[in-house]
Protein backbone atom coordinates (compact mmCIF):
# COMPACT_ATOMS: atom_id res chain seq x y z
CA UNK A 1 0.00 0.00 0.00
CA UNK A 2 1.86 3.26 -0.89
CA UNK A 3 2.48 5.82 1.76
CA UNK A 4 -0.27 8.20 0.59
CA UNK A 5 -2.87 5.61 1.26
CA UNK A 6 -1.89 5.26 4.99
CA UNK A 7 -2.87 8.74 5.35
CA UNK A 8 -6.47 9.31 5.60
CA UNK A 9 -6.33 12.20 7.27
CA UNK A 10 -6.32 14.18 3.40
CA UNK A 11 -4.54 18.28 4.73
CA UNK A 12 -1.63 16.24 5.75
CA UNK A 13 -0.68 14.41 3.04
CA UNK A 14 1.20 17.55 1.98
CA UNK A 15 3.68 17.16 4.75
CA UNK A 16 5.21 13.96 3.12
CA UNK A 17 8.93 14.78 2.75
CA UNK A 18 11.95 13.03 1.76
CA UNK A 19 14.24 12.33 5.42
CA UNK A 20 17.15 14.20 4.64
CA UNK A 21 14.96 17.34 4.08
CA UNK A 22 13.16 16.44 7.82
CA UNK A 23 16.31 15.98 9.46
CA UNK A 24 17.00 20.11 8.74
CA UNK A 25 14.17 21.24 10.90
CA UNK A 26 16.57 19.33 13.61
CA UNK A 27 18.76 22.15 15.23
CA UNK A 28 21.71 21.47 16.75
CA UNK A 29 21.49 21.50 21.02
CA UNK A 30 17.92 20.04 20.27
CA UNK A 31 16.26 17.89 22.43
CA UNK A 32 14.10 14.91 20.46
CA UNK A 33 11.71 12.54 21.89
CA UNK A 34 12.05 9.05 19.94
CA UNK A 35 10.08 6.37 19.71
CA UNK A 36 11.42 2.90 20.22
CA UNK A 37 11.36 0.13 22.95
CA UNK A 38 13.43 -2.75 22.64
CA UNK A 39 14.52 -2.72 19.10
CA UNK A 40 11.32 -1.99 18.09
CA UNK A 41 9.09 0.63 16.50
CA UNK A 42 12.06 3.07 16.62
CA UNK A 43 12.81 5.61 13.93
CA UNK A 44 14.29 4.07 10.75
CA UNK A 45 15.35 6.37 8.51
CA UNK A 46 15.49 10.13 10.24
CA UNK A 47 18.18 9.04 12.76
CA UNK A 48 20.92 8.43 9.75
CA UNK A 49 19.74 11.23 8.18
CA UNK A 50 20.36 13.14 11.24
CA UNK A 51 23.58 11.54 11.21
CA UNK A 52 24.54 13.29 7.98
CA UNK A 53 23.56 16.65 9.03
CA UNK A 54 25.86 16.31 12.44
CA UNK A 55 29.03 14.94 10.12
CA UNK A 56 28.37 18.62 7.64
CA UNK A 57 28.28 20.48 10.71
CA UNK A 58 31.30 18.90 11.91
CA UNK A 59 33.00 18.90 9.01
CA UNK A 60 32.18 22.73 8.98
CA UNK A 61 34.00 23.27 12.56
CA UNK A 62 30.24 23.25 14.04
CA UNK A 63 29.32 21.68 17.10
CA UNK A 64 25.79 19.43 16.64
CA UNK A 65 24.67 17.12 19.36
CA UNK A 66 21.47 16.42 20.28
CA UNK A 67 19.36 15.08 23.23
CA UNK A 68 17.85 11.85 22.39
CA UNK A 69 15.08 10.73 24.85
CA UNK A 70 12.83 7.15 23.85
CA UNK A 71 11.17 4.39 25.39
CA UNK A 72 13.98 1.50 25.35
CA UNK A 73 16.76 0.38 23.43
CA UNK A 74 16.45 1.27 19.96
CA UNK A 75 18.69 -0.43 17.19
CA UNK A 76 21.99 -0.09 14.91
CA UNK A 77 20.10 2.38 12.22
CA UNK A 78 18.90 4.66 15.64
CA UNK A 79 21.35 4.62 18.28
CA UNK A 80 24.18 3.19 16.06
CA UNK A 81 24.42 5.94 13.75
CA UNK A 82 23.64 8.89 16.24
CA UNK A 83 26.26 7.69 18.17
CA UNK A 84 28.99 6.69 15.52
CA UNK A 85 28.48 10.48 14.31
CA UNK A 86 28.78 11.89 17.65
CA UNK A 87 25.66 13.31 17.60
CA UNK A 88 24.60 12.59 21.07
CA UNK A 89 24.63 14.60 23.91
CA UNK A 90 22.63 13.29 26.65
CA UNK A 91 20.29 10.09 26.15
CA UNK A 92 18.26 8.53 28.05
CA UNK A 93 16.45 6.29 29.41
CA UNK A 94 18.05 2.28 28.24
CA UNK A 95 20.43 1.89 25.24
CA UNK A 96 21.47 -1.37 24.37
CA UNK A 97 23.61 -0.33 21.24
CA UNK A 98 27.28 -1.77 21.62
CA UNK A 99 28.61 2.20 19.96
CA UNK A 100 26.43 3.94 21.81
CA UNK A 101 27.60 2.24 25.06
CA UNK A 102 31.20 2.88 24.14
CA UNK A 103 30.36 6.45 24.34
CA UNK A 104 28.41 5.78 27.36
CA UNK A 105 31.43 4.71 28.85
CA UNK A 106 34.11 6.53 27.40
CA UNK A 107 32.44 9.89 28.50
CA UNK A 108 31.22 11.42 25.48
CA UNK A 109 27.80 10.77 26.05
CA UNK A 110 25.12 11.83 29.30
CA UNK A 111 23.54 8.73 30.16
CA UNK A 112 20.78 9.07 32.89
CA UNK A 113 19.07 5.48 33.83
CA UNK A 114 15.75 6.39 34.60
CA UNK A 115 13.07 3.33 35.95
CA UNK A 116 11.04 3.40 32.57
CA UNK A 117 7.73 3.64 34.52
CA UNK A 118 9.09 7.21 35.51
CA UNK A 119 10.13 8.54 32.56
CA UNK A 120 6.84 10.09 30.71
CA UNK A 121 5.96 11.95 34.41
CA UNK A 122 9.34 12.75 34.86
CA UNK A 123 9.45 14.90 31.62
CA UNK A 124 5.74 15.84 32.29
CA UNK A 125 7.06 17.74 35.50
CA UNK A 126 9.36 19.64 33.58
CA UNK A 127 12.23 17.38 35.53
CA UNK A 128 14.00 16.98 32.44
CA UNK A 129 13.51 20.36 30.37
CA UNK A 130 11.93 21.04 27.24
CA UNK A 131 11.28 18.73 24.39
CA UNK A 132 11.56 20.49 20.96
CA UNK A 133 10.74 17.90 18.82
CA UNK A 134 8.68 14.02 18.48
CA UNK A 135 10.15 11.63 16.04
CA UNK A 136 7.63 8.80 16.32
CA UNK A 137 6.82 5.94 14.07
CA UNK A 138 3.71 4.97 13.00
CA UNK A 139 1.58 2.39 10.83
CA UNK A 140 -0.64 5.35 9.24
CA UNK A 141 -3.05 7.87 10.31
CA UNK A 142 -7.12 7.85 10.36
CA UNK A 143 -9.62 9.97 8.49
CA UNK A 144 -10.07 11.62 11.69
CA UNK A 145 -5.98 12.59 12.19
CA UNK A 146 -5.29 10.02 14.63
CA UNK A 147 -2.47 7.98 14.75
CA UNK A 148 -2.21 4.30 13.96
CA UNK A 149 0.78 2.76 16.71
CA UNK A 150 3.38 0.63 15.54
CA UNK A 151 5.16 -2.14 16.90
CA UNK A 152 5.74 -0.07 20.69
CA UNK A 153 4.15 2.61 22.10
CA UNK A 154 6.49 3.68 25.03
CA UNK A 155 6.27 6.82 25.91
CA UNK A 156 4.65 8.04 22.13
CA UNK A 157 1.61 9.85 23.78
CA UNK A 158 3.61 11.71 26.08
CA UNK A 159 6.38 13.12 23.42
CA UNK A 160 3.44 13.87 21.29
CA UNK A 161 1.68 15.99 24.33
CA UNK A 162 5.44 17.53 24.88
CA UNK A 163 6.96 18.43 21.43
CA UNK A 164 6.63 22.00 20.10
CA UNK A 165 6.67 19.44 16.79
CA UNK A 166 6.43 16.20 15.43
CA UNK A 167 7.79 14.18 12.69
CA UNK A 168 6.24 10.86 12.06
CA UNK A 169 7.84 8.17 10.12
CA UNK A 170 4.84 6.36 8.20
CA UNK A 171 6.47 2.10 8.21
CA UNK A 172 5.02 0.51 5.13
CA UNK A 173 6.56 -2.98 6.43
CA UNK A 174 4.57 -2.81 9.37
CA UNK A 175 0.50 -4.23 8.40
CA UNK A 176 -2.40 -2.10 8.90
CA UNK A 177 -4.06 -4.71 10.63
CA UNK A 178 -2.10 -3.60 13.92
CA UNK A 179 -4.94 -1.07 14.36
CA UNK A 180 -6.82 -1.92 16.84
CA UNK A 181 -4.30 -3.97 18.94
CA UNK A 182 -3.34 -0.74 21.53
CA UNK A 183 -4.94 0.65 24.69
CA UNK A 184 -3.44 4.08 25.29
CA UNK A 185 -4.48 5.93 27.99
CA UNK A 186 -1.58 7.83 30.13
CA UNK A 187 -3.58 8.70 33.49
CA UNK A 188 -1.35 11.30 32.49
CA UNK A 189 -2.92 14.07 35.09
CA UNK A 190 -0.49 15.78 37.55
CA UNK A 191 -0.32 15.33 41.13
CA UNK A 192 -2.87 16.29 43.18
CA UNK A 193 -4.87 15.78 40.24
CA UNK A 194 -4.38 12.06 39.40
CA UNK A 195 -7.09 9.73 39.63
CA UNK A 196 -7.08 5.97 40.49
CA UNK A 197 -5.91 3.96 36.91
CA UNK A 198 -9.50 1.77 36.21
CA UNK A 199 -7.70 -1.60 35.62
CA UNK A 200 -8.18 -4.81 38.13
CA UNK A 201 -6.75 -7.37 35.09
CA UNK A 202 -4.49 -7.77 32.94
CA UNK A 203 -6.11 -7.40 29.98
CA UNK A 204 -8.67 -4.68 30.63
CA UNK A 205 -8.42 -1.70 27.97
CA UNK A 206 -8.78 1.31 29.72
CA UNK A 207 -8.01 3.81 26.18
CA UNK A 208 -8.32 3.97 22.99
CA UNK A 209 -6.71 2.09 20.09
CA UNK A 210 -4.86 5.55 18.56
CA UNK A 211 -2.32 8.10 19.57
CA UNK A 212 -3.41 11.71 19.51
CA UNK A 213 -1.72 14.85 18.09
CA UNK A 214 -2.41 18.29 17.43
CA UNK A 215 -2.15 18.15 13.16
CA UNK A 216 -0.78 22.00 13.55
CA UNK A 217 2.72 20.52 15.28
CA UNK A 218 3.38 17.73 12.61
CA UNK A 219 5.66 19.30 10.30
CA UNK A 220 6.62 16.46 8.36
CA UNK A 221 5.98 12.72 7.37
CA UNK A 222 8.03 10.45 6.27
CA UNK A 223 8.21 6.97 4.63
CA UNK A 224 9.98 4.40 5.75
CA UNK A 225 9.43 0.76 4.75
CA UNK A 226 12.12 -1.48 6.98
CA UNK A 227 11.71 -4.32 9.67
CA UNK A 228 12.24 -3.63 13.27
CA UNK A 229 15.58 -5.26 14.71
CA UNK A 230 16.09 -9.13 14.15
CA UNK A 231 15.83 -9.91 18.22
CA UNK A 232 17.76 -13.39 17.31
CA UNK A 233 17.67 -15.28 20.82
CA UNK A 234 19.97 -18.90 21.28
CA UNK A 235 17.84 -21.82 21.93
CA UNK A 236 18.18 -22.19 25.69
CA UNK A 237 21.67 -23.67 27.05
CA UNK A 238 21.58 -25.98 30.13
CA UNK A 239 21.99 -23.55 32.48
CA UNK A 240 19.30 -21.17 31.17
CA UNK A 241 16.62 -24.43 31.25
CA UNK A 242 17.87 -25.71 34.63
CA UNK A 243 17.28 -21.58 35.87
CA UNK A 244 13.36 -22.24 33.63
CA UNK A 245 13.50 -25.49 35.68
CA UNK A 246 13.85 -24.30 39.64
CA UNK A 247 11.22 -21.33 38.80
CA UNK A 248 8.27 -23.64 37.73
CA UNK A 249 9.04 -26.33 40.24
CA UNK A 250 9.16 -23.39 42.73
CA UNK A 251 5.61 -22.12 41.41
CA UNK A 252 4.16 -25.25 41.56
CA UNK A 253 5.14 -25.41 45.29
CA UNK A 254 3.48 -22.10 45.92
CA UNK A 255 0.63 -23.30 44.26
CA UNK A 256 0.60 -26.24 46.63
CA UNK A 257 1.20 -23.92 49.83
CA UNK A 258 -1.81 -22.44 49.09
CA UNK A 259 0.85 -18.94 48.83
CA UNK A 260 -0.17 -18.41 44.89
CA UNK A 261 -3.89 -19.02 43.20
CA UNK A 262 -4.15 -22.29 41.17
CA UNK A 263 -4.79 -19.83 38.08
CA UNK A 264 -1.59 -17.92 38.86
CA UNK A 265 -0.76 -14.41 38.59
CA UNK A 266 0.41 -12.54 35.74
CA UNK A 267 3.76 -12.81 34.25
CA UNK A 268 6.28 -10.40 33.85
CA UNK A 269 9.59 -11.32 32.01
CA UNK A 270 13.05 -9.46 31.52
CA UNK A 271 15.03 -9.30 28.42
CA UNK A 272 17.58 -11.55 27.08
CA UNK A 273 18.00 -15.36 26.74
CA UNK A 274 17.60 -16.16 29.96
CA UNK A 275 14.68 -14.64 30.62
CA UNK A 276 13.27 -16.05 27.08
CA UNK A 277 14.13 -19.67 28.45
CA UNK A 278 12.04 -19.23 31.04
CA UNK A 279 9.17 -18.84 29.35
CA UNK A 280 10.12 -21.61 26.98
CA UNK A 281 9.89 -23.70 30.25
CA UNK A 282 7.12 -22.27 31.13
CA UNK A 283 5.05 -23.61 27.86
CA UNK A 284 6.40 -27.09 29.20
CA UNK A 285 4.70 -26.38 32.53
CA UNK A 286 1.34 -28.07 34.17
CA UNK A 287 0.26 -24.43 33.84
CA UNK A 288 -2.65 -22.98 31.79
CA UNK A 289 -4.55 -19.58 30.86
CA UNK A 290 -1.35 -17.66 32.01
CA UNK A 291 -1.76 -13.73 31.41
CA UNK A 292 1.57 -12.30 30.57
CA UNK A 293 1.53 -8.46 32.10
CA UNK A 294 5.14 -6.96 30.90
CA UNK A 295 6.77 -4.65 29.01
CA UNK A 296 8.07 -6.17 26.53
CA UNK A 297 6.89 -9.48 24.16
CA UNK A 298 9.69 -11.73 23.29
CA UNK A 299 9.73 -14.86 21.10
CA UNK A 300 9.00 -16.82 24.04
CA UNK A 301 5.90 -15.48 25.14
CA UNK A 302 4.69 -15.22 21.69
CA UNK A 303 5.36 -19.03 21.86
CA UNK A 304 3.04 -19.25 24.81
CA UNK A 305 0.09 -17.27 23.03
CA UNK A 306 0.43 -19.57 20.05
CA UNK A 307 0.20 -22.41 22.29
CA UNK A 308 -2.98 -21.07 23.75
CA UNK A 309 -1.28 -21.38 27.39
CA UNK A 310 -1.24 -17.63 27.70
CA UNK A 311 -4.52 -16.05 27.01
CA UNK A 312 -3.98 -12.24 26.81
CA UNK A 313 -0.14 -10.59 26.80
CA UNK A 314 0.17 -6.76 27.58
CA UNK A 315 3.14 -5.08 26.83
CA UNK A 316 4.39 -2.08 25.27
CA UNK A 317 6.35 -3.59 22.97
CA UNK A 318 6.61 -6.41 20.33
CA UNK A 319 10.54 -7.44 20.59
CA UNK A 320 10.75 -10.88 17.89
CA UNK A 321 12.96 -12.36 15.90
CA UNK A 322 12.46 -11.67 12.32
CA UNK A 323 11.27 -15.44 12.36
CA UNK A 324 8.56 -14.69 14.91
CA UNK A 325 7.42 -11.63 13.56
CA UNK A 326 6.66 -13.29 9.91
CA UNK A 327 4.35 -15.73 12.26
CA UNK A 328 2.75 -12.67 14.02
CA UNK A 329 2.31 -10.80 10.47
CA UNK A 330 0.64 -14.42 9.34
CA UNK A 331 -1.34 -14.88 12.18
CA UNK A 332 -2.24 -11.61 12.85
CA UNK A 333 -5.96 -11.82 13.16
CA UNK A 334 -5.44 -14.82 15.62
CA UNK A 335 -2.68 -12.28 17.92
CA UNK A 336 -4.75 -8.97 17.54
CA UNK A 337 -7.12 -11.21 20.30
CA UNK A 338 -4.54 -12.00 22.64
CA UNK A 339 -2.07 -8.98 22.65
CA UNK A 340 -2.74 -5.51 23.60
CA UNK A 341 -0.11 -2.83 23.67
CA UNK A 342 -0.16 -0.06 26.31
CA UNK A 343 2.10 2.64 27.42
CA UNK A 344 4.89 2.24 29.79
CA UNK A 345 3.23 4.21 31.64
CA UNK A 346 0.98 1.87 32.18
CA UNK A 347 2.47 -1.08 31.25
CA UNK A 348 5.33 -1.14 33.96
CA UNK A 349 2.76 0.99 36.43
CA UNK A 350 4.02 -0.01 39.98
CA UNK A 351 0.46 0.76 41.22
CA UNK A 352 -1.13 -1.87 38.43
CA UNK A 353 2.17 -4.21 39.03
CA UNK A 354 1.16 -3.97 42.88
CA UNK A 355 -2.59 -4.33 42.16
CA UNK A 356 -2.36 -7.22 39.54
CA UNK A 357 -0.03 -9.26 41.81
CA UNK A 358 3.18 -9.66 39.15
CA UNK A 359 5.38 -12.36 39.11
CA UNK A 360 8.36 -10.28 38.13
CA UNK A 361 11.06 -12.32 36.44
CA UNK A 362 14.34 -10.06 35.56
CA UNK A 363 18.07 -11.23 34.47
CA UNK A 364 21.05 -9.61 36.80
CA UNK A 365 24.80 -8.76 36.66
CA UNK A 366 25.48 -10.30 39.96
CA UNK A 367 23.77 -10.11 43.68
CA UNK A 368 25.73 -10.28 47.07
CA UNK A 369 25.43 -12.80 49.32
CA UNK A 370 22.33 -10.29 51.36
CA UNK A 371 20.52 -10.86 48.38
CA UNK A 372 21.61 -6.41 46.72
CA UNK A 373 21.41 -6.95 42.91
CA UNK A 374 23.82 -4.99 40.29
CA UNK A 375 21.59 -4.83 36.99
CA UNK A 376 23.51 -1.81 35.51
CA UNK A 377 26.97 -1.99 36.32
CA UNK A 378 30.14 -4.11 35.20
CA UNK A 379 32.58 -4.17 37.49
CA UNK A 380 31.01 -0.68 39.37
CA UNK A 381 32.16 1.94 36.60
CA UNK A 382 30.86 0.29 33.19
CA UNK A 383 27.27 1.12 31.92
CA UNK A 384 25.37 -2.60 30.34
CA UNK A 385 22.68 -1.61 29.87
CA UNK A 386 20.42 0.10 32.08
CA UNK A 387 17.88 -1.39 34.97
CA UNK A 388 14.58 -0.54 32.56
CA UNK A 389 11.70 -1.42 33.74
CA UNK A 390 13.31 -4.13 36.46
CA UNK A 391 13.04 -2.20 39.45
CA UNK A 392 9.40 -0.84 38.65
CA UNK A 393 8.71 -4.54 38.54
CA UNK A 394 10.92 -5.82 41.22
CA UNK A 395 9.86 -3.64 43.93
CA UNK A 396 6.33 -4.01 43.36
CA UNK A 397 5.69 -7.43 42.14
CA UNK A 398 3.80 -10.38 44.01
CA UNK A 399 7.16 -12.34 43.91
CA UNK A 400 9.92 -11.22 42.58
CA UNK A 401 12.56 -13.03 40.83
CA UNK A 402 16.32 -12.34 39.97
CA UNK A 403 17.99 -14.87 37.55
CA UNK A 404 21.67 -15.35 36.66
CA UNK A 405 24.28 -17.71 35.58
CA UNK A 406 26.19 -18.16 38.49
CA UNK A 407 29.64 -17.45 36.65
CA UNK A 408 30.22 -15.13 33.66
CA UNK A 409 33.22 -15.09 31.76
CA UNK A 410 34.19 -19.08 31.36
CA UNK A 411 33.91 -18.81 35.28
CA UNK A 412 36.87 -15.69 35.71
CA UNK A 413 33.95 -14.04 37.16
CA UNK A 414 31.08 -15.39 40.44
CA UNK A 415 27.98 -13.81 39.64
CA UNK A 416 27.44 -13.99 43.45
CA UNK A 417 29.72 -11.99 45.10
CA UNK A 418 30.72 -10.48 48.96
CA UNK A 419 29.19 -7.19 47.99
CA UNK A 420 27.61 -6.00 44.50
CA UNK A 421 29.38 -3.10 43.08
CA UNK A 422 26.88 -1.24 41.89
CA UNK A 423 23.00 -1.34 43.67
CA UNK A 424 20.31 -1.23 41.43
CA UNK A 425 17.52 -3.50 43.44
CA UNK A 426 18.49 -3.54 46.90
CA UNK A 427 18.54 -6.58 49.61
CA UNK A 428 14.88 -5.25 50.75
CA UNK A 429 13.08 -5.97 47.04
CA UNK A 430 15.24 -9.54 46.19
CA UNK A 431 12.70 -12.14 47.48
CA UNK A 432 14.07 -15.20 45.09
CA UNK A 433 17.75 -15.40 44.07
CA UNK A 434 17.64 -18.27 41.14
CA UNK A 435 21.39 -19.46 39.19
CA UNK A 436 21.72 -22.85 37.63
CA UNK A 437 23.14 -24.44 40.88
CA UNK A 438 19.70 -23.72 42.87
CA UNK A 439 17.26 -21.33 44.31
CA UNK A 440 17.32 -19.02 46.99
CA UNK A 441 13.79 -18.35 48.87
CA UNK A 442 15.13 -15.53 50.74
CA UNK A 443 11.40 -14.47 52.25
CA UNK A 444 10.84 -14.21 56.08
CA UNK A 445 14.26 -14.31 55.79
CA UNK A 446 17.17 -11.82 57.76
CA UNK A 447 20.97 -10.98 56.45
CA UNK A 448 22.87 -13.95 58.21
CA UNK A 449 19.89 -16.25 56.80
CA UNK A 450 20.15 -15.09 53.71
CA UNK A 451 23.83 -15.52 53.33
CA UNK A 452 23.40 -18.99 53.83
CA UNK A 453 20.96 -19.70 51.66
CA UNK A 454 22.54 -17.89 48.59
CA UNK A 455 25.87 -19.57 49.57
CA UNK A 456 24.59 -22.24 49.51
CA UNK A 457 22.20 -22.57 46.64
CA UNK A 458 23.06 -20.13 44.33
CA UNK A 459 26.99 -20.01 44.37
CA UNK A 460 29.43 -22.01 41.71
CA UNK A 461 31.18 -24.58 43.37
CA UNK A 462 34.35 -22.69 42.24
CA UNK A 463 33.54 -19.91 44.53
CA UNK A 464 31.36 -21.10 47.77
CA UNK A 465 34.34 -21.61 49.40
CA UNK A 466 35.31 -18.72 49.09
CA UNK A 467 32.39 -16.44 50.07
CA UNK A 468 31.65 -18.73 53.10
CA UNK A 469 35.44 -17.81 53.98
CA UNK A 470 34.47 -14.39 53.86
CA UNK A 471 31.29 -14.91 55.13
CA UNK A 472 32.77 -16.43 58.30
CA UNK A 473 35.71 -14.04 58.99
CA UNK A 474 33.38 -11.37 58.34
CA UNK A 475 30.86 -12.58 61.30
CA UNK A 476 33.93 -12.58 63.78
CA UNK A 477 35.57 -9.87 62.57
CA UNK A 478 33.25 -6.93 62.35
CA UNK A 479 32.12 -4.90 65.19
CA UNK A 480 28.15 -5.19 63.98
CA UNK A 481 26.89 -8.40 62.85
CA UNK A 482 23.35 -7.85 61.84
CA UNK A 483 24.87 -7.54 57.87
CA UNK A 484 28.54 -8.88 58.82
CA UNK A 485 31.20 -7.17 55.99
CA UNK A 486 34.81 -6.90 56.06
CA UNK A 487 34.73 -3.30 54.21
CA UNK A 488 38.23 -2.95 52.78
CA UNK A 489 37.70 -6.51 51.51
CA UNK A 490 34.60 -6.56 50.16
CA UNK A 491 34.70 -5.40 46.80
CA UNK A 492 38.26 -7.38 46.36
CA UNK A 493 37.10 -9.26 44.08
CA UNK A 494 36.29 -7.07 41.50
CA UNK A 495 39.52 -5.59 41.92
CA UNK A 496 41.04 -8.70 41.57
CA UNK A 497 39.06 -9.50 38.19
CA UNK A 498 40.19 -6.42 37.32
CA UNK A 499 44.09 -6.69 37.80
CA UNK A 500 44.46 -10.24 36.99
CA UNK A 501 41.13 -11.38 34.85
CA UNK A 502 40.08 -13.64 37.26
CA UNK A 503 37.91 -13.13 40.80
CA UNK A 504 39.68 -16.31 41.49
CA UNK A 505 42.61 -16.33 44.34
O1 LIG B 1 28.56 -10.46 28.11
O2 LIG B 1 27.63 -9.97 25.92
O3 LIG B 1 30.10 -9.87 26.32
O4 LIG B 1 28.90 -12.07 26.30
O5 LIG B 1 26.85 -9.61 30.48
O6 LIG B 1 24.88 -11.58 30.02
O7 LIG B 1 24.23 -13.83 30.78
O8 LIG B 1 23.89 -13.19 28.34
O9 LIG B 1 22.49 -12.23 30.22
O10 LIG B 1 21.40 -11.31 28.08
O11 LIG B 1 20.13 -11.99 30.17
O12 LIG B 1 21.58 -9.93 30.16
C1 LIG B 1 21.51 -7.98 33.31
C2 LIG B 1 22.61 -7.35 31.19
C3 LIG B 1 21.68 -9.67 31.52
C4 LIG B 1 20.11 -7.73 31.23
C5 LIG B 1 21.49 -8.17 31.83
C6 LIG B 1 28.03 -10.32 30.89
C7 LIG B 1 27.95 -11.62 30.09
C8 LIG B 1 27.48 -11.11 28.75
C9 LIG B 1 25.02 -10.49 29.16
P1 LIG B 1 28.83 -10.62 26.54
P2 LIG B 1 23.89 -12.81 29.76
P3 LIG B 1 21.32 -11.40 29.56
C10 LIG B 1 12.89 -5.69 31.40
C11 LIG B 1 13.85 -5.74 32.51
C12 LIG B 1 18.62 -4.78 33.18
C13 LIG B 1 17.30 -4.30 32.63
C14 LIG B 1 16.16 -5.20 32.99
C15 LIG B 1 19.75 -6.30 31.57
C16 LIG B 1 26.49 -10.02 29.15
O13 LIG B 1 19.11 -8.58 31.70
O14 LIG B 1 20.16 -5.37 30.91
O15 LIG B 1 16.23 -6.08 33.82
N1 LIG B 1 19.00 -6.09 32.68
N2 LIG B 1 15.05 -4.97 32.32
O16 LIG B 1 29.21 -12.24 30.03
C17 LIG B 1 30.57 -8.93 34.18
C18 LIG B 1 29.13 -10.10 35.62
C19 LIG B 1 28.39 -10.50 34.47
C20 LIG B 1 28.82 -10.05 33.22
C21 LIG B 1 27.01 -11.26 32.97
N3 LIG B 1 28.77 -10.48 36.83
N4 LIG B 1 30.20 -9.31 35.43
N5 LIG B 1 29.90 -9.26 33.08
N6 LIG B 1 27.95 -10.55 32.32
N7 LIG B 1 27.27 -11.25 34.29
C22 LIG B 1 13.33 -5.22 30.02
C23 LIG B 1 13.53 -3.73 29.85
O17 LIG B 1 13.71 -3.06 30.77
C24 LIG B 1 13.51 -3.12 28.53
Amino acid sequence: MPVQDRISYAPLRDRLMSAPQAAQLIKAGATVGMSGFTGAGYPKVLPQAIADVARAEHAAGHDYKINVWTGASTAPECDGVLAEARAINQRLPFNTDRIMRQEINNGDVNFIDIHLSQVAQTAAFGFLGHMDVAIIEIVGITADGLLIPSTAIGNNQTWLDLADKVILEINTAMPMQMEGMHDIDLNAAIPPHRTPIAMTRADDRIGQPYMKVDPNKIVAIVETHAADRDNVFSEPDDNSKKIAAYIVDFLSHEIKMGRLPKEMLPIQSGVGNVANAVLAGLLDSPFEQLYGYTEVLQDGMLDLVRAGKMTTASATAISLSAKAFQDFIDNIGFYREHIVLRPQEISNHPELVRRLGIIAMNSMIEADIYGNINSTHVMGTSMMNGIGGSGDFARNGYLTFFVTPSVAKNGSISCIVPMVSHVDHTEHDTQIIVTEQGLADLRGLAPRQRAKVIIEKCAHPDYRDLLQDYYDRALKGTHGIHTPHILPEALSWHQRYLDTGSMKK
